[in-house]
């Protein structure tokens, strides 16, 4: 009797749990400083790259606009909070304006104003049950840095651990999960690549690796603060989170160049995650033999001394990932469009990217493959073991602001599915997933004119009014029954 109960309990137990999340598992939404602050010039705050970049670019913007007002959530951001409860969310993810807090850049002076805005911002989530997550470096740096070489000067280690150390001070007593940097690819890579995102300098092959490296160390010397000053007080967790698009050989023949382009990817990870620490050996061999040939007496990927790579390794508490699309790779020169990332391939490697024709085409270049998301996290764990992974952004967008956004409700839908299977099937210790973004917000050069919102801003409105979407409603279902799986109405 008893072991037929416990047969039924365990099998309803499995239907039921089918497409639930674990207990504490977390969602959230995000956002970023540039894209949805405004109020770029209040108070002492002093203009970042971005400012300067859209103020003295408009061509390079799709619209020629810049994110002087934005969503104006400098203003608004209770309003943000209280949508933030509707919808359930349990973090909050944004980040911190480098020069608003610190105008001169260097931690001499601190702003009253910035450090208030925060405050605020904090302490209103919280008392709303919502726990904030704080990324330090969403790519806003300061001008003042940029006049001096930004992260091309070695310098900037420095000055990021004193800016780290500054706002751990302020609000390391309540808030426990930090991220140094989003997306070290777009500060790198896709900055310097060709010029056509801030500080638009174009230096491939040369200024991405000077800015890896300077990067890696900053990392470390705010992860060491954190762990030394702050972590015995406040116990929070400090990681950084890296956009991958997921690689896929186009013929049995490009397996190789596959390989490499995730390994060239992983040049933000490896020196972090990996057991050894340093570059990805095969990346590190390719890029020395290569500028062997092409006559530089050293390679053009600066190296680490082992000190530094110690100072470097298992410098994390989790690993965070941003995905939103995948590439199949083939040989070729990389031609095409100069404002799209991710481009149409990799020069350095020598291949092309395209999408495969059974994957969904969104809009630009957000080509929808949901599985790409769990094969790049089997991946991820084949290279680092069984590491905490945090899903920091995930996300989709359209060029008109429709509210029945059904395309978004179903790739929200079938990449949690991936989610799940990643976690029930593969196995993976994920912990977190965040969508991007809570508010339709100022998307870099493209401006006004790619909406990732589950809730739209009438930017034509001084009020800047916000309007939950159909997805944000299906979003706000999810988390409320914790599964993919609930009552239909
Ligand atoms: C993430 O970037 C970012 O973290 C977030 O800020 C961004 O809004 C979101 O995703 C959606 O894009 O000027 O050539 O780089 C993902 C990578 C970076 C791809 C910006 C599109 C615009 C073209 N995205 N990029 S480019």
């Amino acid at each position: 009797m008893l072991s037929k109960l416990f047969i039924s309990a365990v099998v309803l137990a499995v239907c039921v749990a089918e497409r639930k999340f674990p207990p504490g598992f977390k969602f959230g939404a995000a956002t970023a400083s540039y894209q949805v602050e405004g109020a770029w010039n209040v108070s002492d705050k002093s203009p970042s790259i971005w400012d300067t970049f859209a103020h003295e670019n408009p061509e390079k913007i799709i619209d020629g606009s810049s994110g002087d007002v934005a969503c104006d959530s400098y203003h608004l951001w209770e309003t943000d909070v209280a949508l933030a409860k509707d919808l359930g969310l349990h973090f909050y993810r944004f980040s911190i304006s480098w020069s608003r807090l610190l105008p001169n850049g260097l931690a001499n002076v601190v702003s009253e104003d910035g450090s208030r805005y925060y405050n605020n911002l904090i302490d209103g989530l919280l008392e709303n049950g919502i726990e904030p997550v704080i990324t330090l470096f969403h790519w806003d740096l300061p001008q003042k840095l940029q006049d001096l070489g930004g992260w091309t000067n070695p310098e900037i280690a420095i000055w990021f651990e004193d800016y780290a150390r500054t706002a751990f001070e302020l609000y390391g007593d309540r808030v426990k999960t930090w991220l140094t940097f989003n997306e070290p690819i777009i500060i790198c890579d896709a900055a310097y690549e060709k010029g056509t995102i801030a500080p638009g300098i174009a230096s491939p092959g040369i200024g991405n690796f000077i800015c890896v490296k300077n990067l890696m160390l900053a990392h470390a010397r705010a992860y060491r603060i954190y762990d030394k000053e702050f972590r015995p007080k406040y116990n929070g967790k400090v990681g950084l989170t890296n956009n991958h698009v997921w690689y896929e050989p186009n013929t049995p023949d490009d397996e190789e160049n596959t390989e490499l382009a995730r390994d060239l990817a992983a040049i933000y990870a490896h020196p972090i995650y990996s057991k050894s620490g340093g570059w990805p050996p095969s990346v590190e061999e390719f890029i020395a033999k290569k500028s062997k040939e092409e006559g530089y007496p050293r390679s053009r990927l600066p190296s680490f001394t082992q000190e530094e790579i110690e100072f470097i390794r298992g410098t994390y508490d989790y690993y965070g990932l941003n995905y939103y699309t995948s590439r199949k790779v083939s040989s070729g020169v990389p031609t095409g469009s100069s404002i799209s990332w991710p481009s149409s391939g990799s020069p350095e490697i020598g291949i092309v990217f395209s999408s495969d024709p059974s994957w969904t085409a969104g809009y630009a270049w957000l080509v929808s493959y949901p599985p790409g998301l769990r094969k790049q996290m089997n991946w991820l764990v084949k290279q680092y073991g069984d590491i905490e992974i945090q899903i920091l952004e995930n996300g989709y967008s359209t060029p008109e602001p429709i509210m029945y956004d059904t395309s978004r409700v179903k790739y929200y839908e079938d990449h949690l599915e991936q989610v799940l299977l990643a976690i029930q099937e593969d196995g993976i210790n994920i912990t977190a997933y965040t969508a991007w973004s809570l508010l339709d917000n100022y998307e870099w050069t493209s401006g006004y004119t790619s909406r990732f919102g589950i809730v739209s801003v009438d930017f034509t409105d001084p009020m800047r009014k916000r309007t939950p979407r159909a997805s944000a409603y299906y979003y706000a279902t999810v988390i409320k029954n914790h599964s993919l799986d609930f009552p239909k109405h």
